[in-house]
């Protein structure tokens, strides 16, 4: 299987491969249908509009199945620019792989395969008009962007919205195009200017792994936003509602609507390495099992060491859930969501009788994913997982802390225990949650009304080694956790929430 590298990461036999079938695709002619077919698409079917993203996924993909095919190694995958390391000095710009920057007069690229006498361009007929040009930051942006601008940009929901163009917000697809926010897609167009300037742009093969990057980003958004479908389903301009064939796309073995664009792991598109934060993709052929709340026990099985099994369910409506195993394996649960399957809410070994696992809390409506494996990874074995809930009052297993009550005495006595308390807030204030004793504990505060929506997290702002933190909150139901700072550390402590205003 082909695996999409960092440009900077390639050996010298794949820089070597790479520029190699670029070449030979030039010589063919068919590196220049690529040009054409990307300058001759209307601007605005594939630009500026939701079918932007998987246009071009399936643009970049054609052309790394053409690299495939010429080279003979269904395994090349297409390298990608990563932006945040890939500035002049980056050593994709070298001489074996890109070249670099252009004549800083005549901006024509005089180094690396593609300098001027080994590689030309052509313009919107297909006509040949000389060589590459670059002006790096010259031509209106001077920088690349961050990790932590990306980061900013994956995190932005829904797809795309209404009037799906470059004034769409809030929008993903338009961040990551560029039009909004800190301009990530676009930046990287005019960073390098010249040729990658007009609608020609593919002209240059750092096009290809400009567009690598963007795809790699959808993919990742994708992946933490699974129930963030593509938009507009239907209701938008021709070409670019879901199932609409879209424009200047051939038909071809994975079809030309957005639809069929995009589930990158059905497509066969893999990347080195995902972002912090973003899940890996569910392996072909596993499958998540559904739970429904108060349905009968769901049968599971642990069929290879180490292996992980997932479910899925989602609450209409804010509820008090017990998930539990049963049977005679020792699971372990983890919980992640409400709608975002990379935020770890909950865990639990052996909260159940008989070492299974039981997990009990009280959750906003939302989708929420738990997996199940065993504690230990050597081990196969059956069990069965069930959902059971009721509405109402908060889950009587949370312990309440009230507000100017004396300490509460607990201790952290397992392996990653989390103790869970709520606090229930009348009347907005300032209040002070923390701990006493000896035990070097960890506090996080959720709320209001959530489990999961983090305010804030302290380890040693109180005396000694305990946790303090000032907040002002307004009325609502709030969570504190408290953990030992270390996975593995145990001791009592207390904890107490005093209003100061
Ligand atoms: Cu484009
Ligand atoms: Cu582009």
């Amino acid at each position: 299987m082909a695996i999409r590298k960092d440009a900077n990461t390639l050996t010298t036999a794949e820089k070597q491969e790479f520029v190699q079938a670029v070449h030979t695709l030039k010589q063919s002619g068919l590196y220049d249908q690529f040009v054409l077919r990307h300058a001759n698409t209307p601007m605005t079917a594939i630009h500026r509009s939701p079918a932007f993203l998987p246009w071009h996924r399936r643009f970049i993909l054609d052309f790394e199945r053409e690299l495939q095919r010429v080279s003979g190694n269904p395994n090349l995958g297409l390298p990608y620019w990563n932006w945040p390391n890939g500035g002049p000095g980056a050593s994709m710009w070298n001489d074996d792989l890109l070249g670099g920057d252009g004549n800083s007069i005549t901006g024509i690229v005089e180094t690396g395969p593609f300098r001027s006498g080994q590689w030309s361009v052509i313009n919107s007929d297909g006509n040949a008009t000389g060589p590459l040009r670059r002006r790096f930051g010259q031509s209106g942006a001077s920088t690349l962007p961050t990790q932590s601008e990306i980061l900013q940009v994956l995190g932005v929901t829904p797809y795309d919205s209404f009037p799906w163009n470059i004034s769409s917000s809030p929008s993903f697809r338009n961040q990551l195009e560029g039009w909004t926010g800190p301009n990530l897609h676009n930046r990287g167009h005019v960073w390098v200017g010249g040729s990658m300037l007009p609608m020609t742009s593919p002209n240059d093969p750092v096009f290809f792994m400009h567009h690598c990057m963007v795809d790699k980003l959808w993919h990742e958004w994708q992946l933490r936003f699974p129930n963030q479908g593509y938009l507009p389903v239907s209701g938008g301009p021709f070409g670019q509602n879901l199932t609409d064939a879209m424009a200047g796309t051939p038909n071809g073995p994975v079809g030309s609507r957005p639809i069929d664009m995009l589930d990158s792991t059905a497509l066969g598109i893999e990347y080195d390495q995902l972002l912090p934060g973003t899940p890996q993709p569910t392996p072909p052929g596993q499958n998540v099992t559904q739970l429904n709340v108060n349905a009968l026990p769901v049968s599971g099985q642990v069929s290879q060491p180490g292996e992980i099994d997932l479910f899925e369910f989602e609450l209409d409506q804010r509820r008090n859930i017990i998930l539990e195993t049963s049977g005679n394996s020792d699971t372990v649960l983890t919980l992640y969501g409400p709608d975002d399957f990379t935020r770890e809410i909950a865990v639990n070994d052996d909260g159940g009788s008989n070492f299974n696992s039981r997990i009990s809390m009280t959750l906003s409506a939302g989708t929420y994913r738990a997996s199940v494996r065993l504690y230990n990874p050597s081990r196969t074995g059956e069990y069965q997982i069930q959902l059971s809930s009721e509405t109402g009052t908060p889950t009587p297993s949370i312990p309440l802390l009230t507000v100017d009550n004396s300490p509460f005495a607990a201790e952290i006595s397992t392996d990653r225990e989390s103790d869970v308390y709520q606090i229930n807030i009348t009347t907005a204030g300032r209040f002070q949650i923390e701990t006493q004793g000896d035990t070097d504990v960890f506090l996080s505060v959720y709320g209001p009304d959530s489990q999961s929506t983090l305010i804030a997290t302290d380890d040693d702002s109180g005396i000694g080694l305990n946790s303090r933190l000032i907040l002002e909150l307004n009325p609502g139901g709030y969570f504190a956790a408290v953990r030992h700072f270390s996975a593995f550390g145990r001791g009592a402590y207390q904890i107490r929430v005093v209003r100061l205003s």
